[in-house]
């Protein structure tokens, strides 16, 4: 689940990105990308290690990456870093802007470079088909031959491709081509110490159908300098609810539609990010792949479940709470799992 931060010059995304993983990356702006871990924060986890008192604590991480993108085709020359990537975070530089209009500008800016990025590496691909029309075509060139149109299309209408209805299969197939705008993409307005305020109005204006969220960047990386007891007075004090680190990563969440689930036990309590709606197999995939191949079973106790019985697996036991799920089970988030498989 990494996160690629995308935005025009000197709108803020090295400081996000340092919010977000304490990696200061604008000392490493020689290099194309830089990547870092988010510790996702989870109070349900947090719970879980007081009470198991692991030897190891593993909370859920999720890498960000901050991009340097510069010169003529910038957005081509970091598509390749970035490929892994499945949702962007575009920051608006909002503390310059002296109006939502001009706010907007600058979100287009960005979307018309992508959309053109986009649009470049399908011509491409058409040309290339073209050429070897009389060749014979593998299953590959005929799905490209097929939907790269309306992609083209699409494009030069100055949409993005996240906003095209397109078959499971035609995703798969065009996903080696990493485009920009077929990914999920949250806007990050950074706005003005003082009006903070301006992002809600941009969104009701704007009426994009991507979320938008607003941050004062500059605020959350002073935040994020303080040591951990005097971060909530600081909040307080400026009328901030949540600080950023956590609303961003919530977003981003709901933005890729990943849930957590948990094992637990004395040598480790860990939390684990799965696709919601994936079935049991599937979810065990994550922690070993063989876990996939020789499932049995899963041993499953939703987490509120399992503190309402005191917090003990013995104590859901014997309630009833403890289920054991076959093959179709589709995991919860907050389900403590144990699987049970035979390699
Ligand atoms: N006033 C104000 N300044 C900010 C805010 N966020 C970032 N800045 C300043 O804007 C400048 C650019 O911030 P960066 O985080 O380096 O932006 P960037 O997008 O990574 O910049 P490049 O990598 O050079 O494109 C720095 O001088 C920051 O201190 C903010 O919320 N408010
Ligand atoms: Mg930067």
């Amino acid at each position: 689940m990494e996160i690629g931060i995308l935005g025009l010059p000197q709108s803020g995304k090295s400081t996000l990105f340092e919010i977000m993983t304490g990696v200061r990356s604008r000392e490493m702006h020689g290099e194309t990308c830089v990547r870092g871990l988010a510790t996702v924060p989870d109070a349900r986890f947090d719970r879980l290690v007081e009470i198991y008192k692991p030897v190891k604590a593993s909370p859920a991480k999720v890498p960000f990456s901050d991009v340097n993108a510069v010169g003529e085709k910038a957005w081509d020359a970091v598509r390749q870093s970035l490929s892994g990537a499945e949702g962007l975070l575009h920051v608006v530089d909002a503390f310059t802007a002296s109006d939502v209009a001009e706010i907007l500008n600058r979100y287009r800016k960005l979307e018309d470079e992508l959309i053109l990025a986009d649009l470049m590496i399908v011509e491409n691909r058409l040309e290339r088909l073209a050429r070897m029309a009389k060749k014979p075509m593998t299953p590959q060139d005929l799905l490209h031959t097929q939907v790269l149109p309306r992609l083209k299309e699409q494009l030069e209408g100055g949409k993005p491709l996240r906003e095209l209805v397109l078959t499971e299969d035609e995703r798969h197939g065009i996903r080696s081509f990493s485009f920009w705008t077929i990914r999920p993409e949250l806007v990050v307005i950074n706005t003005p110490e003082e009006n903070p305020a301006i992002a809600d109005v941009f969104a009701k204006e704007a009426r994009l159908s991507v979320p938008v969220i607003g941050i004062c960047c500059a605020i959350e990386a002073e935040l994020m300098a303080l040591p951990e007891g005097e971060r909530k007075e600081f909040l307080e004090s400026l009328g901030i609810a949540e600080a950023a680190f956590g609303r961003v990563i919530r977003a981003s969440f709901t933005l890729l539609g990943r849930i957590a689930y948990f094992t637990v036990g004395e040598d480790e309590v860990k939390a684990w990010i799965i696709q919601a709606g994936c079935k049991a197999p599937r979810a065990a995939a994550v922690i070993h792949n063989d876990f996939e191949r020789g499932f049995i079973k899963a041993e499953v106790i939703a987490y509120d479940e399992f503190i309402a019985c005191g917090g003990t697996h013995a104590g859901a036991k014997a309630a009833g709470k403890l289920r054991l799920e076959g093959k179709e089970y589709i995991v919860k988030d907050g389900d403590i799992i144990n699987f049970r498989f035979n390699i």
